[in-house]
């Protein structure tokens, strides 16, 4: 498989986020590149590809202009204001307020583009996250057209919580959205996203939720308790000409193994009966049993299991990081999954 690095990701240094009303160390740091990295570089499970700058164009196709406009701007416009650091939005357009008129303000804009006081916004955000997307677009470039085929991206800041114009959940920019997108752009009928990562990806549910060209299937923590709360229950189905094309999973908080398995084979199911000429895995490591900030219990046979059933369905298949924030163990995981794709996974026989 071909591996592929997004080697601007160290422009994003978030250093705080808030969390119950007090700033709290920034969970999205660089050192979680850093330590994917360094676990595949040199694993042999795959080839290194350099990444290339594809343009703004293919990010304009699943986001909004006045949106990338705002990204690209704003941190200078927040120091222009006297700002220092990292912003934070303070005030958003909920339910009764107007969201289609763009306020002037810096702080109402901050709002209008974003969904959550947890993602600073840094001065090399867009840096990250813009050259995050080329790596992506890079790695769907190194696949295959048409048969059994992988690269991995390592992005980040992660990207699915972005919509089509906010950023939110450490997201700025949507790569899996972009992937999947460019690829039908470049000739695919049909792409689905598998999302795995713990958090439901609403970004890119909603910015695909009308259309039937693109399938969307996660499996996440239930928002009820979990972050991003607001999307992600199993009755979005998805609407008008996407209705059937979107299927979540929600899983309760502290949903074990088997069960997390179980869905897993539900979601490739569904997958398997669209036949997708791409596939784009939203590969979030947020899952394992030493994540800081989630629940759920996965390990190395795991892991080892879910790159041997995304391999099972011998598609063209771009995995894209997400989430994962256990800077001492998503490495190994990360290895594990790529092992379990390549056929070279050391666990015998499937986890129970
Ligand atoms: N005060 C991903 O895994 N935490 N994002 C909420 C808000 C958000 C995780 C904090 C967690 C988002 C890609
Ligand atoms: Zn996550």
């Amino acid at each position: 498989m071909k591996l592929v690095h997004n080697d601007r990701h160290g422009a994003h240094v978030p250093q705080k986020e808030f969390f119950r009303g007090q700033l709290v160390d920034a969970v999205d740091r660089p050192q979680r590149a850093e330590q994917l990295w360094a676990a595949v570089r040199d694993s042999g499970v795959g080839q290194v590809v350099a990444a290339r700058d594809f343009g703004l164009a293919p990010l304009a196709r699943v986001h909004s202009g006045p949106y990338l406009q705002f990204l690209q701007g704003a941190h200078a416009e927040w120091l222009a204001l006297g700002g220092t650091g990292e912003a934070f939005p303070a005030v958003w357009p909920v339910r009764s307020l107007r969201s289609d008129v763009e306020p002037k303000n810096f702080s109402g804009r901050m709002g209008l583009y974003s969904m959550d006081n947890g993602t600073p916004l840094t001065a090399g955000a867009w840096a990250a996250a813009y050259w995050g997307a080329q790596a992506t677009l890079s790695g769907l470039d190194s696949l295959a057209a048409g048969k059994a085929d992988g690269a991995y991206v390592l992005t980040r800041p992660p990207g699915h919580h972005a919509g089509r114009d906010f950023f939110g959940g450490y997201c700025f920019v949507n790569h899996a959205a972009v992937a999947a997108q460019a690829a039908l752009d470049r000739g695919a009928a049909r792409v689905a996203v598998l999302d795995v990562d713990y958090h439901h990806g609403n970004g890119t549910q909603a910015i695909f939720y009308d259309r039937s060209d693109v399938l969307f299937v996660s499996l996440h923590g239930d928002p009820l308790t979990e972050y991003p709360f607001y999307l992600g229950h199993a009755d979005e189905r998805g609407e008008g000409a996407g209705l059937g094309y979107n299927l979540n999973l929600p899983l309760a908080a502290g949903t074990g193994n088997p069960a997390w398995l179980a869905a897993l084979e539900e979601g490739l199911a569904c997958v398997r009966s669209y036949a997708p000429d791409v596939l784009v895995v939203s590969l979030g490591l947020d899952t394992s049993a030493e994540d800081p900030i989630c629940s759920f219990s996965l390990g190395r046979p795991e892991f080892e299991e879910v790159g041997r059933r995304l391999a099972a369905l011998a598609l063209p298949t771009l995995l894209v990081q997400e989430g994962g924030y256990a800077v001492q163990a998503v490495g190994a995981h990360l290895l594990s999954v790529l092992r379990g794709f390549c056929g070279q996974g050391r666990q015998q026989g499937a986890p129970k």
